[in-house]
């Protein structure tokens, strides 16, 4: 299928130079966070305030369109590589254009550097520069994944459980229909698992990173360790989360299970095994990973992942 992108051409044509951002200067601009990142003691989800939704009825000011919407997202983001994978498993990469930012930032926030890349939409060199287009003067999260829409020339959303489920379910009429991943008869089943898996697993690996105490730490670790022994126990009775489907709730999983035994428990940090220490969880994640949704928004994976998993029944 072909559809109008809605690509500027001053910017994708090649005809003028792409425009970067300079390198990453921490001595200039200090890091990234004081006065942006507002993480709570308790670790609560700081608000995220573009929170606009996109409708195939249009009803909510952003109509689901072939060619409006840009996503921007870093490939080092779990949050963000959850909107790369649920484009793809729709196969709406014809529908919903994407780019990626830089993997390091500095005082700036994400940035386009020539490592992933330019902004083919606008031309920003600085994610910045998305917000403040938004909301001029925007003080807050300089955050991925960043939905933006052409058409009006702001930012959509960057809160990132709606941007998966409005295109798991709002862009149908272009979209791979064989691909359900919010069945309606589901949804309650798959919020209460999302909610579980985002406190006790996406943000629990940092909880235990980032914990003040000793004590903390082991109370984290063991929340963290509990919840994939539990997780491990329902992937003994079913392929997937919710059964014989990919779900959004796989998705939300995935990302964390990912980057388990390279980042979160390096130097078994939360558990004393890796990832396959625990036998169906781990051939879940190979078997997703077989999914070329999941390999090619991934980068950086052990070779490990690709032997046989033996769950494909
Ligand atoms: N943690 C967020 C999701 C988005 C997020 O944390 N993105 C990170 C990169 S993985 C980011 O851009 N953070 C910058 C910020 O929030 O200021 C949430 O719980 O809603």
């Amino acid at each position: 299928m072909t559809v109008h992108t809605g690509i500027n051409p001053r910017t994708d044509t090649g005809t003028a130079a792409p425009a970067y951002a300079s390198p990453v200067d921490y001595d200039a601009y200090g890091s990234y966070g004081p006065g942006r990142l507002h993480l709570s003691p308790g670790w609560n989800r700081p608000i995220y305030p573009f929170q606009g939704r996109i409708t195939a009825d249009g009803s909510s000011g952003y109509r689901a369109e072939p060619g409006r919407y840009h996503l921007y997202v870093a490939w080092v983001c779990p949050y963000a590589h959850r909107a790369a994978i649920v484009r793809k498993l729709k196969g709406l990469e014809e529908v919903v254009s994407l780019s990626y930012v830089d993997d390091e930032r500095d005082g700036r926030g994400w940035a386009f550097r020539e490592r992933r890349g330019p902004d083919p939409v606008n031309g920003f060199t600085l994610l910045e520069q998305a917000y403040d287009a938004t909301e001029k003067g925007y003080p807050g999260h300089i955050s991925v994944p960043v939905l933006w829409d052409r058409r009006r020339g702001r930012i959509v959303s960057n809160n990132f459980p709606d941007i998966t489920i409005d295109l798991a379910t709002q862009f149908e009429e272009w979209a791979d229909r064989s691909v359900d991943l919010y069945p309606r008869a589901l949804r309650p089943e798959i919020n209460k698992l999302n909610a579980w898996i985002y406190h006790d697993v996406n943000t629990g690996v940092s909880r235990v990173a980032r914990a003040a105490s000793e004590r903390e730490r082991d109370n984290e670790r063991q929340r963290v360790a509990g919840m994939l022994r539990s997780l491990d126990r329902r992937l003994e009775e079913r392929r997937y989360l919710l059964g014989d489907t990919v779900t959004e709730a796989d998705v939300r999983l995935w990302v964390t299970l990912a980057r388990y035994d390279t980042e979160y428990n390096r130097h078994h940090l939360i558990t004393e095994h890796d990832l396959s220490g625990f036998p169906n969880l781990w051939g879940y994640a190979r078997d997703l990973y077989t999914l070329p949704a999941f390999a090619e928004t991934t980068e950086g994976l052990p070779d490990t992942w690709r032997t046989p998993h033996g769950r494909d029944r």
